[in-house]
């Protein structure tokens, strides 16, 4: 019998197809792409066939600028209803005290929340010392002064190399230009976070905001520490859990990991480990909840309705009990995954993982991250290339792959499942060697794969991924 999720697809693809036949070929060749490929990027995951439907209405045809009952424009009362169970499941989901579900990945969520804890250090500083009773009453030359004082503000974030992420005050982004800033990096020997470096770098520094969280450090982090260095010099913790709030949801990471109760804004995106639609939400605090509420027009397009909706349906997945078994076995996974290789005699990145990522130092190969990343897709492993810390090959050609667990772990594969692509992926980076460039040289892009190696570790995958067919439920033949 002919499933509803297929009979929807199918309709879907007709009606792309009388307009844009070419559209839906793409639609049809991801599909076919993602169900025959090892897909190890930590950064994605496949939705459920509820969450991506929600994406395809006309809840897309609305705009909404401003918050609940607050808007912009008429008619907006069925993208209330949205935008207001999507944040009651957030903050159910997260215990937070306000959840902002409009920013349309993390990056926005960042600048959102660069933007309120900004706002409201203007405002408690006019408050006390600009002259005002009230921040209304605050003349042109008082926000001029504030600006200008502010202008000068410190971010301190992790590193680039150290697993940072690039919104964190890297220096080419948006961030590293808007503030005055400076990294903290982990221990030169163990790879690890330092809490006693960290704290040491942040009473020398004194930032405003101290960003806790990263892309591609694969431990756990203690917040309740992080939140203790931040007091210290009075900066508001701010933690991006856009790789790990899957983690969170389904408590795993809880306590004094748990991001939610420490930090006073916590952003995210949606799509990674929690496993809904792209996009970005921020939590916080009453006291940030007014500035925050205002990310949009102030820093974000007008809330997209249909993403919002897709997000109201991917938390209300994270709700089930399920939900704490699928975080737990991303977790298992990538532990069964990172022994694997260390058995093999891989380097890995702070000798192991507490989380969904496991990032591979590949030095000890002989080749770039960008030789890596190319060989392992020859043989139809999707990874993505990462610098390590103090990589020697820089941010572009790097010295590290970075496999993660999430996407996996939806498709059902297990520990067993683990052992084998550790063999798969060692198999591929040990015949892999570097290539020469036009002029003879080295090459740090160029790659040799041993004859026959890329054939015969696709099939293998191929096989690996046979029992584990990707949306079931949707046949499009
Ligand atoms: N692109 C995300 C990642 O891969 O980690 C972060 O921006």
């Amino acid at each position: 019998m002919t499933s509803l999720e297929s009979t929807a697809y199918r309709a879907a693809l007709a009606a792309i197809e009388s307009v844009e036949p070419r559209i839906a070929d793409a639609v049809r060749g991801e599909l076919t792409d993602q169900r025959a490929s090892l897909k190890l990027i930590a950064s994605e995951n496949y939705a459920s066939p509820a969450v991506l439907l929600t994406m395809g209405t006309w809840l897309s045809d609305k705009y909404a600028e401003g918050v609940i009952g607050r808007r912009f424009y008429a008619g907006c009362r069925n993208i209330d209803t949205v935008e207001a169970v999507a944040a009651e499941h957030a903050r159910e989901l997260f215990g937070a005290q306000h959840a902002y579900v409009q920013p349309h990945s993390g990056i926005d969520a960042n600048l959102v929340a660069y933007w309120s804890v900004l706002a409201q250090r203007v405002q408690e500083k006019a408050l006390s010392d600009a002259g005002v009773k009230n921040v209304n009453d605050m003349s042109e030359s008082d926000w001029a002064q504030l600006r200008a004082a502010f202008g000068s503000q410190r971010l301190m974030g992790m590193s680039l190399d150290a697993g940072g992420h690039l919104t964190h005050g890297y220096r080419p982004n948006i961030s590293g230009k808007m503030f005055d800033q400076r990294s903290y990096g982990t221990d030169p020997q163990t790879q690890l976070l330092d809490y006693d470096a960290v704290a040491t770098a942040v009473r020398e520094f004194r930032p405003l905001i101290l960003v806790a969280g990263y892309s591609a450090y694969p431990r756990a982090i203690n917040f309740a520490t992080m939140r203790e260095i931040a007091d210290e010099v009075g900066a508001t913790l701010m933690v991006d859990m856009a790789h790990f709030a899957g983690l969170v949801a389904g408590k795993v990471f809880t306590g004094d990991f748990d991001p939610v109760p420490h930090a006073q804004i916590v952003t995210t995106t949606t799509h990674k480990s929690l496993r809904g639609p792209r996009g970005g939400m921020v939590l916080c605090t009453e006291e940030l909840r007014e500035h925050v509420d205002r990310g949009c027009p102030m820093v974000l397009g007008g809330p997209i309705g249909n993403i919002m909706a897709a997000k109201a349906v991917a938390f209300a997945e994270a709700r089930r009990p399920e939900f704490a078994t699928y975080a737990q076995a991303i977790v298992d996974n990538a532990r069964a995954l990172a022994e694997g290789l260390l058995r093999r005699g891989a380097t890995l990145v702070t000798g192991g993982t507490d989380n969904h990522l496991v990032l591979i130092d590949v030095t000890s190969y002989g080749i770039t991250g960008r030789q890596a990343e190319d060989a392992l897709l020859a043989a139809n492993i999707v990874t993505n290339r990462n610098a390590v810390p103090a990589d020697p090959n820089g941010a572009w050609f790097t010295s590290g792959v970075r496999v993660g667990t999430p996407a996996l772990t939806t498709r059902g594969l297990g520990v067993a499942e683990m052992d084998e692509i550790a063999d798969l992926i060692h198999t591929v980076l040990q015949a892999t060697s570097p290539g020469t460039t036009p002029a003879g040289a080295p090459s740090k892009a160029k790659f040799v794969l041993a004859d026959g190696v890329a054939e015969r570790v696709s099939a293998r995958t191929l096989d690996l991924l046979a029992p584990f067919p990707l949306y079931p439920s949707v046949d499009l033949t």
